[in-house]
């Protein structure tokens, strides 16, 4: 085999090669050196995560421009993407495919072979006249059986800053591993940069996943979502990874709910992006353990999870005092801030429902903004985009879990999946069971879109337990093996569905405030200890009123109506029904060969609705089901 670390040697300077060769594992050396090779950069800086690397890293954000600190406050600083890299890009975000292997049809994907070619000529020299910075790093605490090691390099000094607030440091860790010790991947370059040091060539934005050898390359992009690597993007390498053994690799905010007399329950939830995920896991007077991805493992027949990250990447739309009090307090303090894409004014970051007037000028993603102009199309530029974001490390919450760092991970005592559905589901409920809970709130969620995928915003769409863009496996084989989980735990998480955004179907309100979630919450919280019952609708339990009422009084100061709580829970059969259908429509076109036990599931859930329609009518209070 080719001595890496000996070919490395020409490229590096003294001490950048002792920090590599200080790492035994000869899989680093070939992917750094064939990482160097390949983008043909002018140096190489090794991360070895001392402070005054880390320090270097953040300087060289500002002092290359791809960051600017001309903020008010100590520590802040905020970064632009192009126009045309303000979220995730779906369409050019494939998996690599070997000939002769297929995933589904709904799984965005391309032949290896072709991809790789294509990659790699993109790739050809893109860090020419610039530094590659490499730094490690571990997904899920440090010496635990959830821990994945991780390279990354890049050549954008905004990307390896942001690395460091958003992931545990590895470069310790890969220095004790052995020499074969798997790793996930990741090569970025910005590419071609404008003087606004913005990615220029989006129209040659490719981010491929190779699974074969569990490396992401991502090109011509600076979006945190599509240049990090171990954001979405090694996600879907920890999906394949964690159903070869077992476990489940999730798009989970994991919080700590505190009980009466010093009890805590711990809870994960799913949602697609922008439909109140960071919002839950921050509710005031709770902890926060993860607000993006988790794993789970069965771990002696208990159900444990990890926060595969350590900091927040987080929307900053609608933030504001009254409604995320937490957040807000962090980003208007002085401490380590990345902002992107917000609109900067007189030294302050604005953004959009920030509840204050905003500035009528400013600078923004598109350069000199002022109210009133225009994009290339004609459409009106807003202030800030709405898919605008603050990374912060975690631990500079007060509300952050002491637990973060636990090995072992915490125990949880459910799970929730939540989505945006204005028509159909109530805004809380408890599965049956796993399967049903699982089948019904998980594999059956439906949202409409929003902002953070590019081009998307505003259509219906399935979207399995959240994760549906980020599955790397048959979507039967995925949803088959996380009911099996559930199955092999002695003690199962009870699993809920929230939904967040129900509204009046006359006078298309919303049905509940922004803090009514603390509620649900708080509610969950006691089912999973036994503290209250429920009433069993054809759609899952469902909260009495008397439990609720004072739930609303202590947590919100709110006098919660028994009218408010029947309009809320009154169980909407055909809207239900028609949800049913389109989840049918959309398993039958993608997921030919989906296992039976999803389809009983429905199918019980179809009967349950029919029956109770039958007898109640359209629309069935929550009083009548208790009769
Ligand atoms: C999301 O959009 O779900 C995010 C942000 O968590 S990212 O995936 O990084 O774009
Ligand atoms: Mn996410």
């Amino acid at each position: 085999m080719k001595n890496y670390l000996a070919a490395l040697q020409a490229k590096t300077s003294n001490n950048d090669y002792e920090k590599l060769a200080a790492i035994k594992n000869t899989g680093v050396h070939k992917a750094v050196y064939e990482s160097a090779e390949l983008c043909n950069p002018d140096n190489i800086f090794v991360c070895s995560d001392t402070p005054d690397e880390v320090a270097y890293i953040r300087n060289m954000a500002i002092v290359s421009g791809e960051e600017s600190a001309a903020l008010a406050l100590p520590g802040h600083t905020f970064h632009f993407d192009g126009p045309h890299d303000q979220g995730r890009d779906r369409a050019v975000t494939k998996l690599l495919v070997p000939k002769g292997e297929s995933l589904n049809e709904a799984l965005n994907q391309i032949e290896r072979e072709e991809g790789l070619t294509e990659v790699h000529g993109l790739c050809k020299d893109a860090m020419e006249g610039r530094t590659m910075i490499v730094r490690f790093l571990t997904l899920g605490p440090i010496d635990s059986e959830f821990t994945i090691f991780c390279l990354e390099c890049t050549d954008s000094w905004y990307v390896a800053h942001s690395v460091d607030l958003l992931y545990r440091k590895g470069y310790e860790a890969f220095r004790k591993a052995g020499t074969g010790t798997e790793f996930f991947n990741t090569l970025h370059s910005a590419g071609k940069l404008n003087d606004n040091m913005v990615s220029v060539n989006h129209e040659k934005k490719r981010i491929y996943i190779d699974y074969t050898t569990n490396t992401v390359y991502s090109i011509n992009n600076q979006y945190a979502g599509n240049s990090i690597g171990f954001k979405k993007l090694a996600l879907r390498l920890a999906i394949r990874k964690a159903h070869k053994e077992g476990w489940l690799a999730e798009h989970f905010m994991i919080m700590g709910v505190n009980g009466p007399d010093g009890r805590k329950t711990y809870i994960a939830g799913a949602f697609p992006s922008a439909c109140g995920k960071t919002s839950t896991a921050m509710l005031p007077g709770e902890n926060i353990l993860a607000d993006d991805i988790g794993y789970v493992r069965n771990i002696d027949g208990v159900c444990r999870a990890v926060n595969i990250e350590s900091g927040i990447f987080g929307i900053i739309q609608d933030i504001n005092p009254k409604d995320d009090p937490v957040i807000h307090e962090i980003l208007t303090s002085p401490g380590e801030i990345i902002f992107t894409n917000i609109l900067v004014k007189d030294a302050r970051p604005w953004w959009l429902g920030m509840d204050v007037d905003l500035p009528e000028t400013g600078v923004n993603f598109t350069g000199e903004w002022f109210k009133g102009k225009t994009d290339e199309k004609g459409a009106e530029v807003p202030p800030a985009h709405k898919n605008a974001r603050y990374t912060i490390a975690q631990k500079v919450l007060a509300n952050c879990d002491p637990e973060l760092d636990n090995p072992k991970g915490v125990e949880l005592g459910g799970i929730l999946y939540g989505g945006r559905d204005y028509r159909s589901y109530v805004p809380v409920q408890q599965g049956f069971d796993w399967e049903h809970g699982i089948v019904c709130y998980g594999a059956a969620l439906e949202t409409e879109t929003t902002f953070a995928t590019i081009d998307a915003e505003g259509t219906h769409e399935i979207n399995i337990m959240s994760i549906q863009d980020f599955i790397s496996i048959p979507l039967e084989k995925y949803l088959h093996n996380y009911l099996q989980f559930g199955k092999k735990l002695d003690k199962t998480p009870l699993v809920f569905g929230v939904n967040y955004f129900l509204k009046d179907l006359k006078t298309g309100e919303y049905l509940n405030g922004h803090q009514d979630k603390h509620v649900w919450v708080k509610w969950m919280e006691m089912r999973i200890n036994n503290d209250v019952e429920a009433i069993k609708s054809p759609t899952g339990w469902i909260p009495k009123y008397e439990d609720l009422q004072p739930l609303f009084r202590e947590i919100l100061d709110k006098e919660y109506t028994k009218e408010d709580y029947i309009k809320q829970f009154t169980i909407r059969v055909s809207e239900n029904l028609a949800k049913l259908n389109r989840v049918e429509a959309f398993y039958h076109e993608n997921i030919p060969d989906l296992t039976s036990e999803v389809w009983r599931v429905l199918k019980e859930q179809r009967e349950r609705l029919v029956k109770a329609g039958e007898k109640n009518g359209d629309y069935i209070s929550p009083e009548t089901l208790m009769k």
